[in-house]
């Protein structure tokens, strides 16, 4: 018999004409809001997996009409808008794809530290606007070589990035709930006292209500005026209206985002700042980690209805 799928989320053609060839999809994706209850309705008794993204909302009200779904396929590695408490209650287990975007994500922190530090972007323009050869030699920049890298979350995406900075002569310290076993980074408890070790503080935690402004005022103050902030993880991790006062005052020395609280237009005032280098949220872009992405959702869904266990599972559900 074809398996039921509900399609919340569109992946990339390839990926969606393989789904097509195995199961009989319901393309919740594709509905319009009047079309949306008679889909529910007819797809609910009988989809035991769906397909969806971190931007989906997945809630509890969405979950009282998938009565018969015990697998939420997420296709990204966040999943803010889904409700895991409430599926782990009802036994539906969630899988994402963290594994296979971490080396992109990663690189994309290195590469905003490092732009961030040596002025890339106003570097480029300098060349390009013809200024090197009016106004002689660009200002001096800050070394990444021989600084202390402080690393909030150390999961899978903060581990490549502690991998990536070792090499580079980093120092390497991390926050996180909990000391991590075979981990020999420094560790500390505090998260103020991570920034006030550190010289370049990257966020690479889940976003989502338990991490809300994490980066607060006093956070930003500890990594101080000559820090570097760098968000790959969710504009709410960070206190955006503190991010902006401490960069405008020099409380802060620079930041490298990828992340921001409005999405896609964030806030001009944080736009306009000079010290600020901005990346439109595209730190898993690439051709190979996005078709990456959507195997992994793939296969994760092959996984489930051939009842092995599930590739990348967020939390702990036996599917039995
Ligand atoms: C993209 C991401 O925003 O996986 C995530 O959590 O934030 C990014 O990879 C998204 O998945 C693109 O659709």
């Amino acid at each position: 018999m074809t398996p039921d799928v509900l399609v919340a989320h569109t992946l990339p053609p390839e990926q969606m004409q393989d789904m097509a060839r195995r199961y009989r999809l319901h393309r919740l994706d594709l509905a319009t809001p009047s079309d949306r209850p008679a889909l529910l309705a007819s797809a609910g008794p009988v989809c035991t997996a769906m397909v969806v993204s971190g931007h989906v909302t997945v809630d509890a009200k969405l979950l009282d009409q998938l009565p018969a779904l015990r697998l939420a396929a997420c296709s990204s590695a966040g999943y803010d808008q889904i409700d895991l408490a409430e599926m782990t209650r009802r036994g539906i287990a969630l899988t994402n794809t963290s594994a296979a975007l971490l080396d992109d994500v990663a690189d994309t922190a290195l590469m905003l530290m490092l732009a961030a530090r040596r002025r890339l972007v106003a570097g480029d323009a300098y060349v390009r606007t013809g200024a090197w050869g009016r106004d002689g030699m660009f200002p001096l920049t800050s070394a990444t070589s021989g600084k202390r890298a402080g690393i909030v979350g150390l999961g899978h995406i903060g581990q490549a990035i502690a991998r990536r900075c070792l090499p580079m002569g980093l120092e390497i310290g991390y926050f996180s709930r909990s000391r991590k076993a075979g981990m020999d980074y420094r560790f500390f408890d505090d998260l103020a006292a991570l920034a006030g070790w550190a010289d370049i503080l990257f966020i690479a935690t889940p976003g989502g209500a338990d991490t809300a402004g994490l980066i607060s005022a006093p956070v930003l103050r500890a990594l101080g005026p000559d820090g570097t902030l760098i968000n790959i993880a969710r504009g709410t991790v960070v206190d955006e209206a503190a991010l902006i006062a401490a960069l405008r005052q020099g409380q802060l020395g620079a930041a490298g985002l990828d992340v921001f609280l409005n999405e896609p237009t964030p806030d001009p005032a944080l736009t306009a700042l000079p010290n600020v280098t901005l990346y439109p949220h595209h730190a898993s872009g690439t051709v190979e980690t996005r078709a990456r992405m959507a195997q992994l959702t793939l296969d994760n869904l092959a996984a489930f209805f051939a009842g092995k266990p599930l590739l990348t599972p967020v939390n702990k559900i036996i599917l039995t």
